[in-house]
């Protein structure tokens, strides 16, 4: 069946989305092929078809799921026949585990410490006054404020990161011996930074950045890709 992927772009024709950047190491890693439509931000008319209004969405044969976490789940339970992104019930409990705390624990500071950088990055077509109003409404600060407090951020994300740097000093992937989901939740975090060419890791996160030059050249170097 034909599967359709909506995801963000910026005006440098960058998919810099981190729950975009999940989806599409997922199903590379299930060797699912889909038509990418390019979307931005407040592009709300676009994606009405799936009752909500973020990416990624996915369509296939005709059923929209959005939410990265649900397109994980949905495609292990679509594709049964094709490589597990998570393998059975523990497997899918420790990934749901890491999804939250990377989103609440890392993800939070990082793209609030990068609001400025991706507004003046935004796609001609988005509304940057409603980007703008949004977040500063959601975090009670301009984001000249967030970016002001950029070192902070990444000070607390370094520290966060120490235990999963000893893990990967330990092991080649988040997951284990192979790559899968885990390893793509926390790397489509990191790609954000990496697309828009800052550096959020500092040097004690050696085995993070050895593990995720590694990620990035799994699939031909999907990871490494411009677009
Ligand atoms: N929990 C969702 C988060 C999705 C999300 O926040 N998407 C952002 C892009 S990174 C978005 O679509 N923003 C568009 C907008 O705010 O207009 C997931 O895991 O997919």
């Amino acid at each position: 069946m034909a599967i359709t992927f909506y995801d963000l772009v910026d005006r440098e024709g960058r998919r810099y989305s981190p729950y975009g950047w999940r989806v599409r190491m997922a199903l590379a890693h299930k060797g699912l092929d889909a038509t990418v439509e390019l979307c931005w931000h407040s592009d709300k008319k676009k994606l009405a078809f799936s009752g909500q209004h973020l990416v990624p969405v996915l369509l296939d044969g005709g059923k929209p799921v959005s939410d990265s976490w649900n397109i994980a789940c949905y495609l292990d339970e679509a594709y049964p026949d094709r490589p597990t992104l998570m393998d059975g019930p523990q497997g899918r409990s420790f990934a749901g585990f890491l999804n939250s705390w990377t989103d609440t624990i890392i993800g939070r500071r990082l793209v609030r410490s990068l609001y400025l950088d991706i507004l003046r990055s935004l796609h001609p077509q988005a509304d940057a006054r409603e980007f703008r109003r949004r977040r500063e409404e959601r975090n009670g600060a301009t984001l000249e404020a967030l970016h002001a407090n950029r070192a902070r951020d990444f000070e607390d994300i370094n520290r966060a990161m120490l235990p999963l740097n000893d893990l990967l000093a330990r092991q080649p992937f988040v997951a284990g011996a192979t790559p899968a989901y885990p390893d793509y939740i926390v790397f489509g975090t990191l790609q954000m930074p990496r697309r828009l060419g800052i550096e959020p890791l500092g040097p004690q996160q050696d085995s993070v950045m050895r593990w995720r030059d590694a990620v990035a050249k799994l699939f031909n170097g999907l990871g490494d890709s411009t677009s």
